[in-house]
């Protein structure tokens, strides 16, 4: 065991902390700039979780050694590209890629595209090539922070804490915590950010703050993208975006001559044309000069891993789109860290697909997926294994040492992929401590953006021209004490009380995918005609779509319109 005793919060969160390890307890890191001295309350949950302690097979214990036989045989049995390897964000350190390369090797069908960030991610390397986040210290040297579509508070809490004193305005469907403390909010329409990010921009326009100096040095197509933008009459936004232009004219006057943060999130991308709405957005903020500065910057989820030379490197034959796979339809299904029976789109569809194939589970705890698999593999809890944690949120890592002795009966993910590898005759992968060391002791320097192009177009179906009067936006966000499907979940719906419900009502909500029951909870805080469930609800995922939106095969959680009825 190594004397260094770092530990890394493995939760897919943006902060990605670090906390020192000593007798028997995790003390907030003081040294890591974001974590600084404070753990949160979805730290103290993973601690406590109820870690899987022996391996099964059709819901009776067996020893480690024996499921791996049993998957094993099982593998060499069947047609390779009829085993689906299928991994979640369940632990985000590098070392979970590792099994990766095993089912590579041996031949498994992969899925591409995801359930998170993907659209946005695709829409913003599309304008700019690639993905990466200005600087922390860009974030601490900004003035105001406009918040679009991410719940900065709450879903990244050690980044807001560094810059809680700022002036901020939000732009959100819902009075989150953020918008509380806003400045301004804008509670807008859902699916309509492209529609404001135009209209903004000719108030920019209008107001001498496009930022010719830097569009000339770096972009190209700004007059197309100001066409666009000029194409309708300022006053037909106000009825869409559901926003007057008197709180855009606040905005444009709180935001003037100021070094401007645009901390954007997964709200304005859950949609079919998310990737769109995201370079929409992306380029408003290249129309006023945002990108590029020593102060201030857009950021979202970005690739954590650029700049590092991928140390599990594959190169599948066979890939299927995430939000529609079909687990029915493969004779082995391998899912490693995930929960997709309530995280993944249309669950139904998904639990029929499950009961037709022989799923294996390999994860830290019993989840919902679980209760669906034929053969549940314990992997090593965090404290136990040598990872490194990077971040999608800002470029500090967390290094995460073995504290404690692996349980008995577990096995880590490396361990796991070697196993394999000698297994079925393949080449070992480098040594653990090499490819530790690289991740830990590789700095990539931060990469501006070279050059970036403007949208030019926007073809958008939008959600308002669909929805009737009596029908409801859903809105699907995380919670606070909950990590996706993790810990503390709350199952509720929540509406505004101008729907006439009532709080406690027991209600139907359907969708053109499915439907299922809910308890209501009324709330001045949700927008007219939504109706918000939260990430992780056990039911909310029977409502929405197993399609892919146009760009990056992923997942779609608030393309649809929501009826409720009372039960
Ligand atoms: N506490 C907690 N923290 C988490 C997580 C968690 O489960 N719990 N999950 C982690 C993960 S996996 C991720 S990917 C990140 C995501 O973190 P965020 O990017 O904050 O994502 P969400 O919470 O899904 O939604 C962001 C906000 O978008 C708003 N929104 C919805 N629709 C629209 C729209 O059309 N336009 C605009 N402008 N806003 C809209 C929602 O009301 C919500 O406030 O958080 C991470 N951090
Ligand atoms: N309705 C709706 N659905 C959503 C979202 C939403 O906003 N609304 N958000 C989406 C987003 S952003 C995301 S990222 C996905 C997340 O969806 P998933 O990736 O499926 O994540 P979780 O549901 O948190 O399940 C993670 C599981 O990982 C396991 N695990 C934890 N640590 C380890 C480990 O060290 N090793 C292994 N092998 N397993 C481990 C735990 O058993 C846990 O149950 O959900 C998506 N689903
Ligand atoms: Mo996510």
């Amino acid at each position: 065991m190594s004397l260094n005793n770092t530990v890394a919060c493995p939760l897919d969160c943006y902060d990605a902390c670090e906390a020192i390890y000593k007798d028997d307890k995790c003390k907030p890191s003081s040294d890591h700039i974001i974590t600084n001295g404070k753990l949160c309350v979805k730290f103290a949950h993973l601690l406590n979780e109820q870690n899987l302690q022996s391996a099964q097979y059709e819901k009776n214990d067996l020893s480690l050694e024996e499921s791996l036989v049993l998957l094993k045989d099982k593998l060499e049995q069947t047609d390779p590209s009829k085993v689906l390897y299928y991994k979640g964000s369940g632990n985000l350190g590098i070392m979970q890629s590792a099994p990766k390369v095993f089912f590579d090797k041996y031949g498994a069908t992969f899925t591409k595209g995801g359930l998170c960030d993907e659209i946005g991610a695709a829409g913003l390397e599309q304008g700019r090539g690639h993905l990466v986040n200005p600087p922390l210290q860009n974030l601490l040297n900004s003035d105001v922070i406009i918040v679009w579509g991410r719940n900065f508070s709450i879903t990244s809490p050690h980044m807001y804490e560094l810059v809680k004193d700022k002036t901020f305005i939000t732009i959100d469907p819902i009075v989150t915590d953020i918008a509380k403390k806003s400045e301004i909010h804008l509670q807008i329409t859902p699916k309509t950010d492209h529609e404001l990010a135009l209209l903004l921009t000719r108030f920019a326009y209008m107001d001498d703050m496009d930022d010719e100096e830097s569009q000339e040095a770096y972009a190209s197509g700004a007059d197309w993208f100001f066409d666009l933008a000029k194409s309708r009459p300022l006053v037909s936004y106000e009825a869409t975006i559901g926003v007057h232009l008197s709180q855009i004219v606040k905005m444009v006057d709180l935001i003037k001559n100021k070094k401007i943060a645009i901390m954007t999130g997964l709200g304005v991308q859950k949609y079919n044309e998310g990737s769109q709405i995201m370079r929409a957005v992306d380029s408003f903020a290249a129309y006023i000069g945002v990108h590029n500065k020593d102060a201030g910057g857009l950021w979202y989820l970005d690739d954590s891993t650029y700049g590092y030379e991928n140390q599990f490197k594959i190169n599948p034959k066979k890939r299927v789109a995430i939000p529609n796979v079909d687990f029915g339809s493969f004779d082995v299904v391998f899912i490693q860290g995930a929960n997709p029976v309530v995280s993944a789109p249309n669950t139904q569809r998904i639990i029929d697909g499950l009961k037709n194939s022989f799923v294996v589970y390999f994860g830290t705890t019993y989840n919902d997926t679980c209760e669906y698999a034929n053969l549940i593999i314990p992997s090593t809890p965090f404290l136990e294994k040598n990872d490194v944690r990077l971040s999608y949120g800002h470029e500090h890592k967390a290094i995460s040492y073995k504290v404690k002795e692996a349980q008995e009966n577990t096995i880590c993910e490396y361990d796991f992929a070697n196993h394999f590898l000698n297994a079925f005759n393949h080449e070992p992968l480098k040594p653990q401590a090499e490819i530790f060391e690289y991740y830990k002791n590789t700095q990539p320097s931060y990469s501006p953006i070279e050059s970036f192009e403007f949208i030019e177009e926007l073809e958008i179906d939008a959600l308002y021209e669909q929805k009737k009067e009596d029908e409801f936006y859903l809105i699907t966000s995380k919670q606070k004490n909950s990590l996706n499907s993790q810990f503390k979940i709350d199952n509720c719906a929540y509406v505004h009380p101008s729907s006439g419900y009532k709080d406690g009502d027991e209600v139907t909500l359907s969708t053109s995918y499915g439907q299922a029951d809910f308890t209501m909870r009324i709330n001045e805080d949700i927008k007219e005609e939504c109706v918000l469930i939260h990430a992780g609800a056990k039911q909310g995922n029977y409502l929405t779509p197993h399609t892919s939106d146009e760009e990056a095969y992923s997942a779609i959680y608030q393309e649809v319109i929501v009826s409720i009825e009372l039960s």
